[in-house]
């Protein structure tokens, strides 16, 4: 243990372009974290184009990199962070991944984007929902579900500000301290609510962030978003607001920075392929301008 907080950051690996670790792992880096990926699949691309080719890692190839890890003496970690999960035995097989960091780093916090869908439409096999609910949920420590997820994991319709709170308090019965729906349409704005509850008798204590909503669409803005927020509230421990408030800040500068970049040589930014410039947005990783702030609720 050197002092350095690191983070073993399992999730997609895209030959090209920016999703799952390829858009988590540098912004944390560049905040100072030691990142150690697994790449729970080799993609050549995310899978919003015509084509992907690619590896898939199955439970027990996870499990044999982890008992290397072991063997070594090397399974200290501050973090666990995890996002998109294809199938039933790797979620299944993350779970004892994260008994066996814990029983080195009882401490450590886990961070789950419990990737599942968005607009009413599954991305993985519903399968995995009760999973999720009744196993996952109760040993996060920050979950990050966007509207779609929040309601699956809750059973509870989420359409306005005041059910999402609920939905928070639901959340944070069954586990995680802090919780972030990290979008939620609401009268055609977009928000952020968070929520972080420190032990079980404290109320929660609730924001939200209204953004405006960028006409275009973006892949792996998610997994950026749960980065970011896993980075800033190590720098904020005791204060989500704030690290929304610099993780919104930061996905949005990287988002005007992509529609920029793509606008500068003439190419329409309503492509469906339309990478985040990640690489170009370093300032606005490490330095973000707040021009989003938080609302106590
Ligand atoms: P996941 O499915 O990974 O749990 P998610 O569905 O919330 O997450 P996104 O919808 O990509 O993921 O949104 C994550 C964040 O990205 C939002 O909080 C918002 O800040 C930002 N974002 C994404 N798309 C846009 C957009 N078109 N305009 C403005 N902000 C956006
Ligand atoms: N499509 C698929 C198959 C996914 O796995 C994801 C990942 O979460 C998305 C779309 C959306 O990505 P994001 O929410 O990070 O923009
Ligand atoms: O969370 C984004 C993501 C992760 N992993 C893979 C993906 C995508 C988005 O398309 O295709 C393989």
């Amino acid at each position: 243990d050197t002092g350095t907080p690191r983070v073993l950051s399992i999730q997609s690996h895209t030959v090209q372009g920016y999703v799952g670790n390829k858009a988590a792992v540098f912004p944390l880096q560049l905040l100072g974290f030691e990142v150690d990926p697994i790449n729970s699949v080799q993609f050549s691309n995310h899978t919003g184009y015509p084509t992907v080719r690619g590896q898939v890692l199955n439970g027990d190839e996870l499990w044999a990199l982890i008992e290397g890890l072991e063997a070594n003496d090397l399974l200290y970690y501050t973090h666990l962070l995890t996002g998109y999960i294809g199938s039933l035995t790797f979620l299944e097989m993350v779970l004892q991944v994260l008994e066996k960091l814990r029983t080195v780093n009882p401490n450590l916090i886990y961070v789950c984007d419990p990737v599942m869908g968005d607009d009413g439409k599954f991305y993985i096999n519903p399968e995995l929902v009760p999973v999720f609910r009744h196993k996952v949920v109760p040993v996060a420590t920050m979950l990050t579900p966007n509207q779609f997820e929040a309601e699956n994991l809750t059973g509870l319709r989420i359409q306005t500000e005041t059910e999402a709170l609920e939905a928070c308090e639901v959340l944070h019965a069954s586990g995680p301290s802090q919780v972030v729906i990290t979008s939620l349409e609401v009268d055609k704005k977009l928000l952020l609510i968070g929520s972080s509850k420190q032990n079980k008798d404290e109320p929660a204590r609730q924001f939200k962030i209204t953004m405006p909503k960028i006409p275009a669409y973006f892949t792996g803005t998610g997994d950026l978003m749960t980065a970011l927020l896993l980075g800033w509230s190590y720098k904020y421990p005791d204060d989500l607001s704030k690290a929304a408030e610099l993780a919104v800040s930061s996905l949005q500068g990287v988002l005007r920075k992509t529609i920029k970049d793509y606008e500068d040589v003439g190419l329409p930014p309503n492509v469906k392929q339309l990478e985040l410039r990640l690489i170009q947005s370093q300032a606005e990783i490490t330095s973000p301008k707040v021009s989003y702030p938080a609302e106590r609720l």
